[in-house]
């Protein structure tokens, strides 16, 4: 949705304004309302209405804007003539020291961690449309675009499957496992059978760690140390409706064994297996490349954000969400189990963002 601001001398004049550029039949929301006065003591009304994208792009500019995903090869050209004229823009802010919207917006958005490569890609297909010159609707504009391209992962737990997370040290995967751990056998509209596996045999105390959290919950759990124990251990858990996976932290430099470990189970095991990477939303910028790098090779199937509380930030995850575009599965959002488990959610993460984002 766009929030699109009209402006009368009554509420009902500003309402009826916006029925005539969007017709009688659309149903408008109304975010906000308030009445001020102007300079000449004129009462002023200020609705502010949430417009489908689509119609507003329409209705404003006659054109529906493609997005980045749609653009065609041949507007490759338009894409160059348009970054021409972001660097003239980028000149005259140099020159005269005075930015103009499509450049504040987009420090803001830089700013707030999100690459250029994906917001130039948005830009790109406005260039020449009002809309670069109003920072409240470019905004809006590109928030809209940001929840658009978001994806989410539903639970899927209509048949059995193995579930493994993998990600870097101490990110919260043996944490998560035994939230997801109660919240399939307990939680739900129906028990499932679960059972744990710890595949973490590098780390003194992991297998420790997941089985207190196991005992406590009554769950099974096992621990095996070679991929040929793994798929003995899961061909015999087949009755299981879901069998979780721990596994190592791995640190960026040390990836060959675990590589060549998962790769073995990933080839040889016969049920359905699903690999989470578990991401914290404290992610450094500079790390996010090297991370994708390591655990991309596994296909990763969603992304478990781990460390919600731990940030008011969420650009730089959100760019990894859009430059890799992996979908969401949970959120992660505090160290108690069972408690601080949320299913992932669009809203949920970006309405943090836009705080942030309104917070300069
Ligand atoms: N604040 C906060 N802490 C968390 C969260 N998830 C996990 N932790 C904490 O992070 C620390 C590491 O958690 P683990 O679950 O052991 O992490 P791990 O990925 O299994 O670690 P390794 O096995 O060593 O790679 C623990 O102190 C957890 O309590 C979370 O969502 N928020
Ligand atoms: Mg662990």
């Amino acid at each position: 949705m766009i929030n699109e601001t009209f402006v009368a001398s009554t509420p009902t004049e500003a309402y009826e304004q916006a029925k005539k550029k969007y017709g009688d039949a659309t149903e408008l929301t109304i975010v906000s309302a308030k009445q001020t006065k102007d300079e000449n003591g004129q009462i002023r009304a200020e609705v502010v209405f949430a417009v489908p994208k689509v119609l507003f792009m329409e209705k404003s500019f006659g054109k529906a804007v493609t997005s980045p995903s749609q653009r065609s090869e041949e507007e490759a050209m338009l894409d160059e003539v348009s970054t021409m004229r972001r660097e003239l823009e980028a000149m005259r802010t140099q020159l005269t020291g005075t930015q103009g919207a499509a450049e504040k917006v987009r420090s803001l958005f830089l700013k707030k961690g999100i690459a250029s490569e994906w917001l130039d890609g948005v830009l790109d297909s406005l260039t020449g449309t009002p809309l670069m010159d109003d920072e409240a609707l470019l905004v809006s504009y590109i928030l809209e675009e940001i929840d658009d391209t978001l994806k989410v992962r539903d639970e899927m737990l209509g048949k059995p499957k193995v579930i493994m997370l993998v990600g870097p040290t101490g990110v919260g995967k043996t944490t998560t496992i035994a939230k997801l751990a109660a919240r399939y056998a307990y939680l739900l509209d129906r028990p499932y059978k679960v059972a744990l596996v710890n595949l973490d045999s590098y780390k003194v105390g992991a297998a420790e760690q997941l089985a207190h959290y196991a005992d406590i919950m009554q769950i099974e759990h096992f621990s095996v140390s070679t991929p040929e124990d793994f798929k003995a251990q899961v061909a015999a858990l087949e009755s299981y409706d879901i069998v979780l996976v721990d596994t190592a932290g791995m640190s960026p430099y040390d990836t060959q064994k675990f590589v060549k470990t998962i790769e073995f189970i990933k080839s040889e095991t016969v049920r359905d297996m699903e690999v989470h990477l578990v991401l914290a939303a404290t992610v450094k910028y500079e790390d996010m490349a090297d991370i994708y790098k390591n655990f991309s090779f596994l296909n990763p199937d969603a992304v478990i954000v781990s460390k919600f509380d731990e940030t008011k930030h969420f650009g730089t995850l959100l760019n990894f969400m859009l430059l890799y575009g992996l979908p969401m599965s949970y959120f992660s959002v505090g160290q108690e189990v069972p408690d601080d488990l949320l299913p992932a959610s669009k809203e949920y993460l970006l309405e943090r963002f836009i705080g942030d984002v309104h917070e300069g």
